[in-house]
């Protein structure tokens, strides 16, 4: 399997987010994606190759003009205030508010992002806009025939709404390459979110619309981040009614209950008939996760992968959430290698 990477990865280093009544040291940070890519390496998963530019194009397909204008300016702007830390927002236009768009660039943040876990440095923009060619490069691979690949995007994206960041996410990697299936000529596309968290962004996406089908696999929002989406009752609305499928599942969950559902939303994709595969890779479902409450362990990802592999579907692979750094590549390329066994 092809592997699309990009250092740039590196320019997003986050301080601190906001967590548990704490700034806390970001649990999102470059040693999750050095530490994929070298299992990709010592597995001899496949080539690993640099993406290729596709520019703003496909990612306007996804995002606001206005939020990416924000969001690749915004740094500058937080430079003319000579402060230490990286750029956090703190207001959010929660109800009772409006929904007014303010001048200040905290305003403007609060208005373009929906918590406090999702800091802009220097190099935030210019990692997040690589992460989203990586997952073009890998989804134009498959385009031009590969049975899959994997896109080893960080920051992650599955969070990103078209006009908010949050959740450690600011371009939506998996939206941008499902909607660039789509333009060139796809039909029905599937996501499959396996990350412990509700894929928020990905669902507000699609929601309305029919030729996306999303179903998505995490903890339960009654109890787990990002608490306002994610429930089994959001089917979709309008042409989307009955093309979006969650599976919130309890703390504790193992993978009997996490594979029951896995085959559920299988089930659905089957069904869709979907002519290609986007999977939202997320592993931060293992039991030693540090923000997580799934019980998955390391040989499950194979069994993952190979009921993936089982739908029979040209697959995308997107990497998105895991902060068990040590394991996180064994888990990661346990998945894909699932999968090719599966072949
Ligand atoms: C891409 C992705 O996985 N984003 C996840 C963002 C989660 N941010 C909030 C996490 C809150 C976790 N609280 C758990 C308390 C453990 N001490
Ligand atoms: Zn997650």
């Amino acid at each position: 399997m092809l592997t699309i990477y990009s250092d740039d990865h590196h320019l997003h280093h986050g301080r601190c987010e906001l967590m548990d009544g704490q700034l806390m040291p970001c649990f999102e940070m470059p040693s999750r994606a050095d530490h994929v890519l070298e299992r990709v390496k010592t597995q001899a998963l496949g080539p690993v190759t640099a993406p290729e530019d596709f520019g703003l194009g496909p990612i306007q397909r996804i995002h606001t003009p206005a939020y990416l204008e924000f969001f690749k300016g915004a740094w500058a702007r937080w430079a003319e205030f000579k402060r230490d830390g990286d750029l956090l927002p703190f207001t959010w236009p929660a109800r009772t508010l409006r929904t007014v768009m303010p001048t200040s660039l905290h305003g403007q943040l609060g208005y373009y992002s929906f918590d406090g876990g999702a800091p802009i440095t220097a190099g935030t923009w210019q990692a997040a806009y690589s992460a989203a060619q990586v997952a073009l490069t890998a989804q134009a691979a498959i385009q031009r025939g590969a049975r899959s690949a994997f896109a080893l995007c960080r920051p992650p994206g599955h969070h990103a709404a078209s006009d908010l960041m949050g959740g450690y996410c600011y371009l939506n990697n998996a939206a941008i390459a499902a909607q660039a299936f789509l333009d060139q000529g796809h039909k029905k596309v599937a996501i499959l979110d396996v990350d412990y968290h509700h894929g928020n962004g990905t669902q507000s996406i699609f929601y309305e619309r029919s030729d996306v089908l999303f179903a998505s696999i995490h903890g339960h929002p009654e109890a787990e981040f990002p608490f306002f989406l994610g429930y089994a009752d959001e089917r979709g609305e309008g042409a989307g009614e009955g093309f979006n499928f969650n599976y919130p599942l309890p703390a504790g969950s193992g993978w009997d209950t996490w594979s029951a559902a896995l085959e559920q939303a299988c089930g659905e994709a089957q069904h869709y008939d979907a002519d290609v595969l986007v999977v939202s890779l997320g592993v931060d479902t293992f039991k030693d996760d540090p923000i997580s409450q799934f019980k998955l362990d390391s040989p499950d990802y194979l069994a993952m992968g190979k009921r993936i592999a089982a739908l029979g579907k040209p697959t995308l692979f997107v990497m998105e959430g895991g902060y068990a750094v040590a394991e996180i590549g064994i888990n990661a390329v346990n998945v894909l290698e699932g999968f090719q066994s599966a072949q």
